[in-house]
């Protein structure tokens, strides 16, 4: 397995007692399984260690069902740490212990808000370069849009909206699989957004693959997407699968359980 050149730093939380009680949008409510979603979550952990992360985990709290989904809670660039406010109510109260866990762990960079009533899910932004491109959802209004864009243009970024629809957040339709390339699920996003990068199609049977997790050169991916896998390693790209399918009943993919910072100063 490669491992990524530059270290990176992880935040994870575990999985909580209440993850039956998740937030559900798109997807039926089927039983999940605490041992087998922690036991998932422990082999994702695992793998982020072998490919380079230093994982700092937050303990799950009871009382937190999506608490696992930690991505959604922050926007972290090299420059800021940008606290999100979850377009979900039963999501907000997510962030103190992230918080806390940022200023610690991501002490180098300052820390700023999405201030209310204005919303915004991390699941929706989706970073390459210096372009943000961030989902038109129901979990991410315009004026979320609008503040990330004031805190993030004085250090040189820019922030596209982009049209989603069937799916919760932008990040299920399309990630960045590589420096300039994107794995996309088109029917679920505006694809014509990201023009000038070099887009991948996930297989049509497996619409869920295009959140894919890009870690150095390494891409992760859901076991349950070997169709998606061969294309991809068709095309030269390393994959690294691990069994997420418990999770994916809650509408998490791989990217949304970590917050990935770059640049690690030891
Ligand atoms: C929610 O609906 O908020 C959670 N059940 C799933 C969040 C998944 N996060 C993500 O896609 N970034």
């Amino acid at each position: 397995m490669n491992r990524a050149a530059d270290r990176f730093l992880a935040l994870t939380r575990g999985v909580s007692e209440g993850i039956a009680r998740c937030e559900l949008s798109h997807l039926a409510r089927r039983p999940i399984d605490l041992g087998r979603a922690r036991a998932e979550h422990a082999g994702y952990v695992a793998l982020l260690r072998e490919l380079g992360c230093v994982v700092e985990e937050i303990p799950a709290a009871p009382d937190l069902p999506d608490c696992v989904f930690v991505e959604d809670t922050a926007v972290v660039v090299d420059e800021l740490v940008v606290m999100a406010r979850p377009g979900a109510p039963s999501r907000r109260r997510e962030l103190p212990a992230v918080e806390a866990a940022l200023a610690e762990h991501a002490a180098d960079r300052p820390l700023a808000r999405i201030e209310a009533p204005a919303t915004l899910d991390g699941g929706d932004v989706l970073l390459v370069g210096r372009e943000l491109f961030v989902g038109r959802s129901a979990r991410t209004d315009a004026a979320g849009r609008q503040q990330l864009r004031r805190l993030l243009a004085p250090h040189g970024y820019t922030v596209h909206g982009v049209d989603l629809s069937g799916c919760l957040h932008l990040k299920t339709a399309v990630t960045r699989i590589g420096p300039e390339r994107l794995l996309v699920h088109r029917p679920w996003v505006d694809a014509g957004a990201f023009a000038g990068y070099e887009l991948l199609d996930v297989d049509p049977a497996e619409p869920f693959a295009a959140n894919a997790l890009l870690v150095g050169d390494v891409v992760v991916l859901s076991d349950a997407f070997p169709r998606t896998r061969r294309r991809l390693e068709a095309r030269g790209v390393t994959v690294a699968p691990v069994a997420a399918s418990e999770l994916a009943k809650a509408e998490g993919g791989v990217t949304c359980c970590c917050v990935v910072l770059r640049d690690l100063r030891s």
